[in-house]
């Protein structure tokens, strides 16, 4: 029997200050939670118009149905949760594949208008790793994007992150009107100052095109602060949607997650913003330190999870990480290979931290499906692995670099990437890389050559790192060993070591 606490919202606001691009399950249960209690306490003109550029229209329309009020809820562990009302979405606007089309209007020019309008002071993004159109190794701007393709080829029906960006900066330029500030509160490092580059440098590709120059105005005038974001949002499925049901509360739009919630955000708002750090932001100066520790801690050990888990035969984080050998191989990685890279942020205490990480992925309240976290990983790897390895290797070099975890998770992740478990049982590897590591792994049958293709792909690994034998040999070791004997047993033995 779950013991629910209910909060409602008080207040609805008055107008969008806020545009957010991502209208995920991840924004209506973190930063929507943040500003509505600021629109609470009383600052109404904070309300948000939120948008989803691709998929998702189902969620648009709901919203709409139900006057963009929804629930949600937060599970401790042990059968408690509070269950709160949101009503700071005014707006929910649509773009994406198939607007245009039969009853599907497209929001284009009402986004665009939005944008540009005095009003939006701010505008936040949670539109996963691959929305940003970037190289995810060195964070440049990724030309052969199609999206940003399409947007060179016409900037003023734009359809990427970057090309809404700079169409809506040039619009309000244009129009006098001061830029907003842009807030990515995706999982990248250096998020804020990733989108700047992917912003600029669209904005010199359509200059060179023959465009009016807005790269030098947006690097002076426009701020991009960064922000650490930290809260389990599984995505919803019928399991969720039961235990919701068990709460006496039919919302379609509601979302599920843990009661823990972080965000810690670089204060670089020049037209103004919510008063947060009432409300539990941290407001720093630089959020690396926080940056670097949730991605590396967080992330690396969700990553770890993932991988190695769906290969072991694993759902959930929950289920996962009660395996023992699994969570000495989590302890492994956080203790042996992140912890030491890290400086870590004032006032944390690495051990604590890690041990609250425990406790969190141990939540079965959530069921945090392996598969979504594995989902992208050609995006993520670099962020939460590979920097690892790569100050272990190359910038504070130990007598003897601790690697050995991360080469074992990219030996999961390239036998995870063939689509099929240990057990032959087959799934689909949702990546923008997925066909081709299909065909690497068609074109490679023998490990040794597999692992040199797949680190030769230098949009995700480093040249360095690629060419380090050593932590080369054990990822082939690593693959070899599960090839041959499956994950379960190269698990228990390397968790032995
Ligand atoms: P979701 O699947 O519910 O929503 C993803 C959103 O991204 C959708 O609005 C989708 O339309 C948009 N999107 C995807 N690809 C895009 C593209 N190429 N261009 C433009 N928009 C695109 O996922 P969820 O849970 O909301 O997570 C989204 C992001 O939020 C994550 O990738 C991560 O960076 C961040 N986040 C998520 C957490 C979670 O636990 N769910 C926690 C911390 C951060
Ligand atoms: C997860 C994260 O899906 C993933 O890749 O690692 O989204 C994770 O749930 C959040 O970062 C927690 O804050």
């Amino acid at each position: 029997m779950t013991r629910v606490e209910r909060i409602d919202a008080r207040r609805t606001p008055a107008t969008s200050g806020i545009v957010h691009l991502g209208l995920g399950a991840f924004h209506r249960a973190h930063q929507a939670v943040y500003v509505q209690q600021c629109i609470d306490a009383g600052a109404v003109d904070w309300g948000i118009t939120s948008v989803n550029l691709r998929g998702n229209h189902a969620l648009v329309e709901q919203l709409r149905r139900q006057g963009h009020r929804y629930h949600v809820a937060e599970y401790r562990d042990r059968g408690q949760a509070a269950l709160r009302e949101i009503s700071a979405i005014r707006e929910t606007l649509f773009t994406g594949r198939g607007a245009g089309t039969g009853d599907i209007t497209d929001d284009l020019e009402v986004l665009l208008a939005r944008l540009a309008a005095p009003e939006t002071r701010i505008v936040t993004l949670t539109v996963t790793e691959k929305g940003y159109c970037l190289n995810p190794a060195a964070g440049t701007l990724n030309a052969d994007d199609p999206a940003v393709q399409a947007d060179l080829a016409s900037p003023q029906a734009p359809r990427s992150v970057p090309g809404l960006l700079v169409e809506a900066l040039w619009r309000r330029r244009v129009a006098g009107i001061a830029p907003f500030a842009v807030l990515s509160c995706d999982n990248m490092p250096d998020n804020g100052r990733r989108t700047r580059a992917a912003v600029i440098e669209l904005a010199r590709e359509l200059q060179a095109r023959g465009a009016e120059p807005m790269a030098g105005w947006i690097a002076d005038a426009v701020a991009f602060p960064s922000s650490m974001v930290d809260r389990i949002v599984p995505a919803m499925d019928a399991k969720a949607r039961e235990k919701l049901a068990a709460l006496n509360r039919d919302d379609p739009a509601a979302v599920i997650c843990e009661a823990f919630s972080q965000w810690v955000v670089e204060d670089d708002f020049p037209l103004g913003r919510p008063d947060w750090a009432p409300h539990g932001v941290t407001m720093v100066a630089d959020v690396t330190p926080f940056e670097t520790m949730k991605l590396r801690m967080l992330n690396g050990s969700h990553s770890l999870l993932a991988y190695v888990g769906v290969l072991a035969g694993f759902t959930t984080v929950a289920e996962a990480i009660r395996e023992p050998a699994m969570a000495t191989l989590i302890g492994h990685y956080m203790r042996r290979e992140a912890a030491p890279t890290l400086a870590t942020p004032e006032g944390v205490d690495l051990a604590q931290y890690e041990a609250r990480l425990l406790a969190r992925f141990g939540n079965d309240s959530l069921d945090h499906r392996l598969q979504q976290i594995a989902m992208d990983g050609s995006q993520k790897l670099p962020q939460r692995w590979l920097s690892v390895a790569g100050c272990q290797l190359f910038e504070t070099p130990a007598d003897t670099p601790a690697v050995d975890v991360v080469a074992f998770g990219v030996a999961a992740w390239i036998r995870y990437t063939a689509g099929r478990d240990c057990h032959g049982n087959r799934f689909t590897v949702d990546d923008p890389s997925a066909a081709r590591l299909a065909d690497l792994h068609t074109r490679h049958p023998q490990a040794q050559a597999r692992v040199d293709a797949v680190l030769a792909l230098d949009d995700i690994f480093s040249p360095a790192l690629a060419a380090h034998a050593g932590f080369r040999d054990r990822v082939v070791a690593a693959l070899t060993a599960i090839e041959d004997h499956g994950m379960t047993a190269a698990l228990n033995r390397f968790a032995a070591t």
